[in-house]
Protein backbone atom coordinates (compact mmCIF):
# COMPACT_ATOMS: atom_id res chain seq x y z
CA UNK A 1 0.00 0.00 0.00
CA UNK A 2 3.06 2.09 0.92
CA UNK A 3 3.95 1.78 -2.80
CA UNK A 4 0.64 2.52 -4.60
CA UNK A 5 0.17 5.75 -2.68
CA UNK A 6 4.04 6.97 -3.01
CA UNK A 7 3.07 5.78 -7.18
CA UNK A 8 -0.25 7.99 -6.69
CA UNK A 9 1.22 11.14 -5.40
CA UNK A 10 4.32 11.02 -7.41
CA UNK A 11 2.80 11.24 -10.49
CA UNK A 12 -1.07 11.39 -10.37
CA UNK A 13 -2.02 13.76 -7.95
CA UNK A 14 -1.99 17.43 -8.32
CA UNK A 15 -0.61 19.93 -5.93
CA UNK A 16 1.08 17.45 -4.00
CA UNK A 17 4.92 16.85 -3.96
CA UNK A 18 5.92 13.57 -2.62
CA UNK A 19 9.56 14.45 -1.00
CA UNK A 20 10.51 11.13 0.83
CA UNK A 21 9.95 7.68 1.87
CA UNK A 22 10.80 5.35 4.69
CA UNK A 23 10.45 1.53 5.16
CA UNK A 24 12.10 -0.63 7.93
CA UNK A 25 14.05 -2.07 5.14
CA UNK A 26 15.91 0.75 3.79
CA UNK A 27 16.84 -0.91 0.71
CA UNK A 28 13.26 -1.13 -0.34
CA UNK A 29 12.51 2.46 0.71
CA UNK A 30 15.68 3.65 -1.50
CA UNK A 31 14.20 1.44 -4.34
CA UNK A 32 10.92 2.87 -3.97
CA UNK A 33 13.04 6.48 -4.07
CA UNK A 34 14.42 5.86 -7.27
CA UNK A 35 11.71 4.80 -9.21
CA UNK A 36 9.41 7.71 -8.32
CA UNK A 37 12.33 9.84 -8.38
CA UNK A 38 12.43 11.42 -4.56
CA UNK A 39 15.83 11.98 -2.75
CA UNK A 40 14.03 12.06 0.71
CA UNK A 41 15.16 8.09 2.10
CA UNK A 42 14.65 7.05 6.15
CA UNK A 43 14.53 3.43 7.87
CA UNK A 44 12.53 4.81 10.24
CA UNK A 45 8.87 6.26 9.65
CA UNK A 46 9.79 8.60 12.94
CA UNK A 47 13.03 10.25 10.96
CA UNK A 48 10.34 10.75 8.36
CA UNK A 49 7.64 12.31 10.42
CA UNK A 50 10.07 14.50 12.30
CA UNK A 51 12.12 15.75 8.84
CA UNK A 52 11.29 19.48 8.04
CA UNK A 53 10.99 18.59 4.58
CA UNK A 54 7.72 17.16 5.26
CA UNK A 55 4.29 18.45 5.43
CA UNK A 56 2.03 15.87 6.02
CA UNK A 57 2.29 11.98 5.94
CA UNK A 58 0.76 8.82 5.01
CA UNK A 59 1.36 5.74 7.06
CA UNK A 60 0.88 2.81 5.29
CA UNK A 61 3.08 0.49 7.63
CA UNK A 62 2.28 -2.89 9.36
CA UNK A 63 -1.01 -2.20 11.70
CA UNK A 64 0.59 -2.42 14.94
CA UNK A 65 2.94 0.33 13.70
CA UNK A 66 0.18 2.69 13.04
CA UNK A 67 -0.32 4.43 16.82
CA UNK A 68 3.24 5.34 17.01
CA UNK A 69 3.63 6.84 14.26
CA UNK A 70 -0.02 8.75 14.33
CA UNK A 71 0.92 9.91 17.51
CA UNK A 72 4.40 11.42 16.59
CA UNK A 73 1.99 13.34 13.47
CA UNK A 74 -0.31 14.88 15.85
CA UNK A 75 2.77 15.83 18.20
CA UNK A 76 4.63 17.47 15.07
CA UNK A 77 1.56 19.35 13.98
CA UNK A 78 1.02 17.61 10.48
CA UNK A 79 -1.81 16.03 8.76
CA UNK A 80 -1.61 12.20 8.44
CA UNK A 81 -3.64 9.74 6.26
CA UNK A 82 -3.48 6.43 8.16
CA UNK A 83 -4.25 3.07 6.31
CA UNK A 84 -6.88 1.00 8.03
CA UNK A 85 -7.23 0.02 10.53
CA UNK A 86 -5.94 3.26 12.49
CA UNK A 87 -4.99 1.03 15.11
CA UNK A 88 -4.81 -2.62 16.59
CA UNK A 89 -7.63 -2.15 19.61
CA UNK A 90 -10.29 -0.22 20.44
CA UNK A 91 -8.32 1.16 23.64
CA UNK A 92 -5.34 2.03 21.22
CA UNK A 93 -7.45 3.89 18.94
CA UNK A 94 -9.26 5.88 21.47
CA UNK A 95 -6.05 6.92 22.48
CA UNK A 96 -5.69 8.96 19.12
CA UNK A 97 -8.85 10.50 18.87
CA UNK A 98 -7.96 12.32 22.72
CA UNK A 99 -4.32 13.42 21.36
CA UNK A 100 -5.92 14.50 18.33
CA UNK A 101 -9.12 16.32 20.40
CA UNK A 102 -6.69 17.74 23.13
CA UNK A 103 -4.66 19.68 20.03
CA UNK A 104 -7.59 21.25 19.16
CA UNK A 105 -6.94 20.58 15.63
CA UNK A 106 -8.41 18.18 13.17
CA UNK A 107 -5.11 15.83 11.37
CA UNK A 108 -5.84 12.24 11.06
CA UNK A 109 -7.60 10.95 8.20
CA UNK A 110 -8.48 7.03 7.71
CA UNK A 111 -7.67 5.09 4.44
CA UNK A 112 -11.16 3.94 4.21
CA UNK A 113 -10.94 4.59 0.60
CA UNK A 114 -14.45 2.75 -0.53
CA UNK A 115 -16.17 5.95 0.83
CA UNK A 116 -14.70 7.71 -2.61
CA UNK A 117 -15.30 5.05 -4.58
CA UNK A 118 -17.67 6.09 -7.91
CA UNK A 119 -20.51 2.93 -7.15
CA UNK A 120 -20.27 3.17 -3.31
CA UNK A 121 -20.74 7.28 -3.70
CA UNK A 122 -23.50 7.22 -6.14
CA UNK A 123 -25.28 4.42 -3.60
CA UNK A 124 -25.10 6.44 -0.71
CA UNK A 125 -26.23 9.36 -2.83
CA UNK A 126 -29.75 7.53 -3.80
CA UNK A 127 -30.17 6.66 0.00
CA UNK A 128 -29.66 9.68 1.25
CA UNK A 129 -31.85 10.87 -1.30
CA UNK A 130 -34.62 8.78 -0.15
CA UNK A 131 -35.19 6.65 -3.36
CA UNK A 132 -35.83 3.65 -1.58
CA UNK A 133 -37.00 5.03 1.69
CA UNK A 134 -35.47 3.82 5.04
CA UNK A 135 -32.78 1.51 5.03
CA UNK A 136 -33.61 -2.06 6.89
CA UNK A 137 -31.18 -4.55 5.89
CA UNK A 138 -27.49 -4.33 4.37
CA UNK A 139 -26.13 -7.29 2.33
CA UNK A 140 -22.49 -7.31 1.99
CA UNK A 141 -20.19 -9.71 0.54
CA UNK A 142 -15.76 -9.38 0.63
CA UNK A 143 -14.06 -12.03 -1.53
CA UNK A 144 -10.67 -12.66 -1.97
CA UNK A 145 -9.08 -14.80 -4.23
CA UNK A 146 -6.50 -15.95 -1.83
CA UNK A 147 -4.46 -14.43 1.10
CA UNK A 148 -1.22 -15.01 2.23
CA UNK A 149 -1.27 -17.62 5.09
CA UNK A 150 -1.14 -16.24 8.16
CA UNK A 151 -4.41 -14.32 7.82
CA UNK A 152 -6.00 -16.44 10.45
CA UNK A 153 -9.83 -15.57 11.30
CA UNK A 154 -8.90 -12.38 13.37
CA UNK A 155 -6.88 -10.60 11.05
CA UNK A 156 -10.12 -11.55 8.34
CA UNK A 157 -11.99 -9.44 10.83
CA UNK A 158 -9.55 -7.07 11.79
CA UNK A 159 -8.18 -6.24 8.31
CA UNK A 160 -10.89 -7.05 5.92
CA UNK A 161 -14.18 -6.96 7.35
CA UNK A 162 -13.36 -3.37 8.99
CA UNK A 163 -13.67 -1.99 5.54
CA UNK A 164 -17.97 -3.25 5.65
CA UNK A 165 -17.99 -1.51 9.04
CA UNK A 166 -16.88 1.52 7.89
CA UNK A 167 -19.23 0.94 4.93
CA UNK A 168 -22.08 0.50 7.01
CA UNK A 169 -21.60 3.63 9.34
CA UNK A 170 -21.17 5.40 6.73
CA UNK A 171 -23.93 4.70 4.56
CA UNK A 172 -26.79 4.46 7.22
CA UNK A 173 -25.24 7.71 9.11
CA UNK A 174 -25.15 5.68 12.86
CA UNK A 175 -22.96 3.38 14.89
CA UNK A 176 -23.15 -0.79 15.46
CA UNK A 177 -24.32 -1.39 18.57
CA UNK A 178 -24.05 -5.51 18.39
CA UNK A 179 -22.41 -8.13 16.30
CA UNK A 180 -22.47 -11.78 15.92
CA UNK A 181 -20.07 -13.82 14.04
CA UNK A 182 -21.07 -17.54 12.37
CA UNK A 183 -18.66 -19.53 10.92
CA UNK A 184 -19.39 -22.59 9.62
CA UNK A 185 -17.44 -25.26 7.46
CA UNK A 186 -14.12 -24.18 5.90
CA UNK A 187 -13.26 -24.16 3.02
CA UNK A 188 -10.82 -26.80 2.20
CA UNK A 189 -8.24 -24.16 0.93
CA UNK A 190 -7.56 -22.54 4.70
CA UNK A 191 -4.90 -23.51 6.62
CA UNK A 192 -5.69 -25.94 9.61
CA UNK A 193 -7.82 -23.82 12.58
CA UNK A 194 -8.63 -21.32 9.98
CA UNK A 195 -12.82 -20.73 9.78
CA UNK A 196 -13.04 -19.16 6.45
CA UNK A 197 -15.64 -18.18 5.04
CA UNK A 198 -17.06 -16.30 7.75
CA UNK A 199 -20.43 -14.86 8.50
CA UNK A 200 -20.70 -11.05 10.15
CA UNK A 201 -23.65 -9.74 11.43
CA UNK A 202 -23.83 -5.96 12.58
CA UNK A 203 -26.60 -4.60 14.04
CA UNK A 204 -26.98 -0.76 14.24
CA UNK A 205 -28.43 1.47 17.13
CA UNK A 206 -31.60 1.86 15.18
CA UNK A 207 -31.53 -1.93 14.88
CA UNK A 208 -30.88 -2.14 10.70
CA UNK A 209 -29.21 -5.80 10.25
CA UNK A 210 -26.44 -5.59 8.36
CA UNK A 211 -25.29 -9.13 6.94
CA UNK A 212 -21.83 -9.48 5.64
CA UNK A 213 -20.09 -12.48 3.90
CA UNK A 214 -16.02 -12.26 4.64
CA UNK A 215 -14.39 -15.29 2.16
CA UNK A 216 -10.40 -14.76 1.89
CA UNK A 217 -9.59 -17.65 -0.14
CA UNK A 218 -12.42 -17.80 -2.84
CA UNK A 219 -9.99 -18.92 -5.38
CA UNK A 220 -12.33 -17.20 -8.53
CA UNK A 221 -11.27 -13.29 -7.84
CA UNK A 222 -11.50 -10.46 -5.89
CA UNK A 223 -15.35 -9.66 -5.67
CA UNK A 224 -17.08 -6.74 -3.45
CA UNK A 225 -20.74 -6.92 -3.71
CA UNK A 226 -23.26 -4.20 -1.35
CA UNK A 227 -27.02 -3.84 -1.48
CA UNK A 228 -29.13 -1.87 0.35
CA UNK A 229 -33.03 -2.83 0.94
CA UNK A 230 -35.39 -0.09 2.15
CA UNK A 231 -39.10 0.83 2.67
CA UNK A 232 -39.75 0.69 -1.16
CA UNK A 233 -37.17 -0.94 -3.30
CA UNK A 234 -33.16 -1.52 -3.05
CA UNK A 235 -29.55 0.34 -4.32
CA UNK A 236 -26.98 -1.98 -5.31
CA UNK A 237 -23.20 -1.30 -6.25
CA UNK A 238 -22.82 -2.11 -10.10
CA UNK A 239 -21.53 -5.46 -11.26
CA UNK A 240 -17.96 -5.24 -12.37
CA UNK A 241 -16.91 -6.13 -15.61
CA UNK A 242 -14.63 -8.68 -14.28
CA UNK A 243 -12.92 -9.86 -10.65
CA UNK A 244 -9.96 -10.75 -12.45
CA UNK A 245 -8.19 -8.17 -10.97
CA UNK A 246 -7.54 -7.57 -7.07
CA UNK A 247 -8.47 -4.70 -4.62
CA UNK A 248 -5.81 -2.24 -5.81
CA UNK A 249 -7.67 -2.49 -9.20
CA UNK A 250 -10.93 -2.63 -8.44
CA UNK A 251 -10.30 0.23 -6.16
CA UNK A 252 -7.41 2.20 -8.10
CA UNK A 253 -10.13 5.07 -8.74
CA UNK A 254 -11.11 5.45 -5.38
CA UNK A 255 -7.02 5.52 -4.17
CA UNK A 256 -6.51 8.16 -6.42
CA UNK A 257 -9.90 10.27 -5.73
CA UNK A 258 -8.75 9.55 -1.76
CA UNK A 259 -5.56 11.15 -2.48
CA UNK A 260 -6.84 14.01 -4.49
CA UNK A 261 -9.53 14.68 -1.76
CA UNK A 262 -7.19 14.80 0.95
CA UNK A 263 -3.99 16.64 -0.08
CA UNK A 264 -6.90 19.80 -1.15
CA UNK A 265 -8.17 19.49 2.20
CA UNK A 266 -4.78 19.81 3.49
CA UNK A 267 -4.10 23.20 1.51
CA UNK A 268 -7.57 24.37 2.45
CA UNK A 269 -6.38 24.04 6.07
CA UNK A 270 -7.99 20.05 7.37
CA UNK A 271 -8.42 17.08 6.31
CA UNK A 272 -12.45 16.29 5.76
CA UNK A 273 -12.69 12.62 5.23
CA UNK A 274 -13.39 9.37 7.94
CA UNK A 275 -11.59 10.76 10.34
CA UNK A 276 -9.78 9.41 13.99
CA UNK A 277 -13.14 8.90 15.13
CA UNK A 278 -14.65 6.41 12.20
CA UNK A 279 -10.96 4.47 12.95
CA UNK A 280 -11.49 4.06 16.39
CA UNK A 281 -15.40 3.17 15.98
CA UNK A 282 -14.42 0.63 13.55
CA UNK A 283 -12.10 -0.84 15.79
CA UNK A 284 -14.47 -0.75 18.62
CA UNK A 285 -16.50 -2.96 16.33
CA UNK A 286 -13.89 -5.36 14.98
CA UNK A 287 -12.66 -5.93 18.80
CA UNK A 288 -16.28 -7.23 18.97
CA UNK A 289 -16.35 -8.98 15.99
CA UNK A 290 -12.60 -11.02 17.52
CA UNK A 291 -14.80 -11.69 21.06
CA UNK A 292 -17.85 -13.11 19.43
CA UNK A 293 -15.37 -15.31 17.51
CA UNK A 294 -14.17 -16.62 20.64
CA UNK A 295 -17.25 -16.90 22.35
CA UNK A 296 -20.02 -17.69 19.88
CA UNK A 297 -22.05 -14.74 21.33
CA UNK A 298 -24.04 -11.98 20.40
CA UNK A 299 -21.60 -8.87 21.34
CA UNK A 300 -22.57 -5.87 22.12
CA UNK A 301 -19.86 -2.70 21.03
CA UNK A 302 -18.69 -0.54 23.67
CA UNK A 303 -18.48 2.91 22.68
CA UNK A 304 -16.75 5.90 24.54
CA UNK A 305 -18.19 9.14 24.61
CA UNK A 306 -16.63 11.65 21.56
CA UNK A 307 -14.74 13.52 23.20
CA UNK A 308 -15.32 16.33 20.24
CA UNK A 309 -18.91 16.77 21.87
CA UNK A 310 -17.65 17.50 25.11
CA UNK A 311 -17.64 13.94 26.15
C1 LIG B 1 -6.76 -5.55 2.35
O1 LIG B 1 -5.90 -5.21 3.40
C2 LIG B 1 -7.55 -4.38 1.95
O2 LIG B 1 -7.54 -3.35 2.54
C3 LIG B 1 -8.51 -4.64 0.87
O3 LIG B 1 -9.21 -3.49 0.52
C4 LIG B 1 -9.44 -5.71 1.31
O4 LIG B 1 -10.36 -6.01 0.32
C5 LIG B 1 -8.69 -6.97 1.70
O5 LIG B 1 -9.61 -7.91 2.15
C6 LIG B 1 -7.71 -6.64 2.80
O6 LIG B 1 -7.00 -7.77 3.17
Amino acid sequence: MGRLHARLLASAVVGAELVAVADVELDRAAALAREVGVGGVHGDGLELIASPNVDAVVVASSPETHEVLVHACLEAGKPVLCEKPLATSADAGRRIVEAEAAGGRRLVDVGFMRRYDDGYRDLKRRLDDGEIGDPLVVHCVHRNADVPAFFDQRLALTDSVVHEVDVARWLLGEEIAAVTIVAGRPTRHAPDGVRDPQVVLLETASAVVVDVESFLRAQYGYDVRCEVVGETGTLALPVPASTATGFEDRFAQAYRDELDAWVSAVQDGGPAGPGAWDGYAASAVTEACVRSAQTGLRTEVQLQADPRHGG
